[in-house]
This record gives C-alpha cells, sequence and structure tokens, in this order.
C-alpha cells in the first residue's frame, strides 16, 4: 500500500506540472565527474567551464560545480536563453565560501554591466546596491529576497518573470520572499553565463562558492512548483529517479510484494508531461 501511495503521489506530482504552460528548456544536474561539458540533460544546450571552474562532490544533489573569482571560474553558454518575450522561471542551489569577502556576486547572468539590459540574479555581500546578505533577481528592475544566503549553506534561489504580471523571487521553496511588477526585459547580445557577468565583450569570473540543479523554464512556475523543486531539487522524479548522468532515461517501478520493472523511456525523464494507465 505505502508502495502504491508513493507511485500515485508521483504520478499526481507529474500531471500538476502538465497542467500549465512551464516546462524545462535545459537542466544542469552538474553531476559529471570531470571534463571541461556542463551538459543540459533536457536539451543540446552544453555549457563549458572556463577558468577554475570544475566538478566537485558534495552538491545538493550528486555533484555539484566549484569556482573562485580569483580563478576566473565560470561556465559559459553563448548565445542562450534570452528570454526577451514572454514568462521564463530560472531555479539555482547556490552555496558561498565562508567569508565571502568578495564585494557583490552574480549568480547567473544574461547581462552586460554598466546599463540596463537582460537579466541576473545576485548575491549581496555589501549594501552597495541592494541589502548585504540577500540574493536579488534582476531583469530592468530588481526584487530582493528578505533571508540571508551568504551563510555557507546551500540554499535554493528561484526567480519567476512574468511579462504582464507579477514577478517573484524565492529563496528555499514557497512563498515568494519578493514580487513586483518588473519592465520589460531590455534585449542584449551577452552570453548566458554561470557564476560571472559580462564586463564589455567578455563574461568575468564573480562567484566564489558551489553551484548545483540549475533549471531553466520557458514558462512561469507556480509556488508548489518551486516549493516541490526545493525538496527534490534533482526534480519532480525526487527519489525515484537517478540523478547520473546517461542514467535518466529508466523508471523503476517497485511493486507491493519487491519486485520491480524497469521502462526505458524514449526522453529524459524532465520531459515527462504526464503517465496514462491502461
Ligand atoms: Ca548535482
Amino acid at each position: 500500500m505505502r508502495s502504491r501511495f508513493h507511485l500515485l503521489w508521483v504520478v499526481a506530482a507529474l500531471a500538476a506540472s502538465a497542467a500549465h504552460a512551464a516546462g524545462p528548456i535545459a537542466v544542469y544536474h552538474f553531476d559529471e565527474a570531470g571534463g571541461r561539458q556542463a551538459s543540459d540533460s533536457v536539451g543540446a544546450a552544453h555549457g563549458t567551464l572556463q577558468g577554475d571552474a570544475a566538478f566537485a562532490p558534495e552538491g545538493v544533489s550528486g555533484n555539484c560545480l566549484h569556482l573562485t573569482r580569483a580563478g576566473g571560474g565560470l561556465v559559459h553558454f553563448g548565445d542562450r536563453f534570452a528570454f526577451e518575450q514572454g514568462d521564463y522561471s530560472i531555479v539555482v542551489w547556490v552555496k558561498t565560501a565562508v567569508p565571502l569577502t568578495d564585494a557583490d556576486t552574480f549568480i547567473v547572468s544574461r547581462h552586460q554591466a554598466g546599463w540596463e539590459n537582460g537579466y541576473f540574479l545576485f548575491l549581496h555581500t555589501t549594501a552597495w546596491y541592494g541589502r548585504a546578505e540577500r540574493a536579488s533577481f534582476y531583469a530592468s528592475d530588481q526584487i530582493i529576497s528578505t533571508s540571508a544566503v551568504t551563510d555557507g549553506r546551500w540554499h535554493q534561489v528561484a526567480a519567476v518573470y512574468r511579462a504582464n504580471g507579477t514577478s517573484e523571487l524565492y529563496v528555499d521553496g514557497a512563498p515568494a520572499q519578493a514580487s513586483a511588477k518588473i519592465r520589460p526585459m531590455v534585449p542584449n547580445k551577452a552570453p548566458f553565463v554561470v557564476g560571472g557577468v559580462t564586463w564589455g565583450d567578455a563574461p568575468r569570473g564573480s562567484l566564489t562558492g558551489w553551484v548545483d540543479e540549475l533549471r531553466l523554464y520557458s514558462g512561469a512556475l507556480t509556488a508548489d512548483e518551486v516549493q516541490a523543486l526545493f525538496r527534490q531539487p534533482s526534480g519532480v522524479g525526487g527519489p525515484t529517479v537517478d540523478t547520473k548522468p546517461g542514467a535518466r532515461q529508466e523508471m523503476v517501478i517497485t511493486f507491493a510484494d519487491g519486485r520491480t520493472q524497469t521502462i526505458r523511456l524514449s526522453a529524459p525523464a524532465e520531459t515527462i508531461a504526464s503517465i496514462t494507465f491502461r
């Protein structure tokens, strides 16, 4: 009965995720054992590690990224995720070095520093431009979290941008800590970068710490979905899905008597819209 209930919960969660327009367009688990490529497990929007960026153990789920500002660490994704029109969402986990001595840190960005354009998720270490120790989401306007994020622990930071509604910033699940009607996105030519921001024509490393489980969506996530990803950082499938790269296309069903059945999926688990029994 317990297994049956668990399976029903998974199906209900997947059905709930299919009930609205937000779908993942890229998911990065950063679970690689090594190398210089950060693999997208949904599409083929892979990133390239630069500077001292490297895969490291003890992420919030599996491995993660480690980078330093002094070492120029960042991940470069090229001309992707412009989000010039419509709603979008970005969910990422971050853990900073302690004490964090670098002034002000970009977690992810598609932004050219110095003028109003693009978007970024930011950590404040000074009261300059925002509030010390808080996270913020910038997209023409800035909204700032109420809880601290630079304490050396893992934190989920989630931004939901609504082109014709209220945008939101979440830290560590629901409810949202900040919300506002944000002005329209201003297009730019900057690359999408993890752990840095673009100055002039080139991105520079900005973050000293760890980053894990980055997800980008083409629509607006609900508060319940942000909360579900806070509980299951590697995705809706949670404990029933192996998060190792290359192992995300097999679904293992466990029956009440202990027998298991493995089903090979034709696409990554993150792209499942619904499951139907016949
Ligand atoms: Ca991971």
